[in-house]
């Protein structure tokens, strides 16, 4: 039988196609697929922190481990690896080795080249933190459907890291 998670996976190619017939800006595409996460990762925060009953982050990085760790452990089945890349300790980068939301992707087309397939990823991620008063930046940084040797997500959160202290101690 399918699993849930390949009709997902499959559901999402199609949706991902039929956004290329109507937009011709791959910037377009993009941005609906960031938006249309944004939406799903409001909603989706609720359910992530009651099944995984977490406890609140006290940090940037274990915000960011929670996330590879626990969040997509959870959604998608694999564990990407975290590194902080900055010394200000507010940007991280998730590497997948492998991407399930590309399985049965094999290459994007020619005229495609600046297509953020699985940008739906960054709008939840984005959304979800929102929803925890976490204001970041989620973008794609290397793309192994664009030729990369691995899939590297961004992660910046845009408060400074005091403000987030006295958040965390008042
Ligand atoms: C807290 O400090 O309040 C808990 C923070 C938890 C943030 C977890 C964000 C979940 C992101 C879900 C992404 C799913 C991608 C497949």
């Amino acid at each position: 039988a399918m699993e849930s998670r390949e009709l997902f996976v499959l559901t999402y190619g199609a949706l991902v196609a039929q956004l290329c017939k109507d937009y011709e800006k791959d910037e377009d595409v993009n941005t609906f697929l960031d938006r249309m996460g944004y939406g799903i990762g409001v909603r989706l925060i609720d359910d992530f922190l009651a099944r995984s009953a977490v406890k609140k982050c006290r940090s940037y990085s274990e915000t960011a481990d929670m996330i590879a760790q626990v969040a997509f452990k959870m959604y998608l089945g694999v564990t990407p690896s975290v590194s902080c890349s900055n010394t200000a300790g507010n940007e991280f980068s998730l590497i997948l080795d492998k991407n399930p939301l590309v399985d049965f992707v094999e290459e994007l087309p020619a005229e495609r080249a600046s297509l953020c397939y699985c940008n739906l990823l960054c709008g939840v991620i984005r959304g979800a933190l929102e929803m925890v008063h976490l204001a970041a930046e989620v973008t794609f940084l290397r793309d192994r459907l664009k030729g990369d040797a691995v899939t590297e997500i961004g992660i910046t959160f845009l408060r400074k890291a005091e403000d987030r202290n006295e958040l965390v101690t008042t």
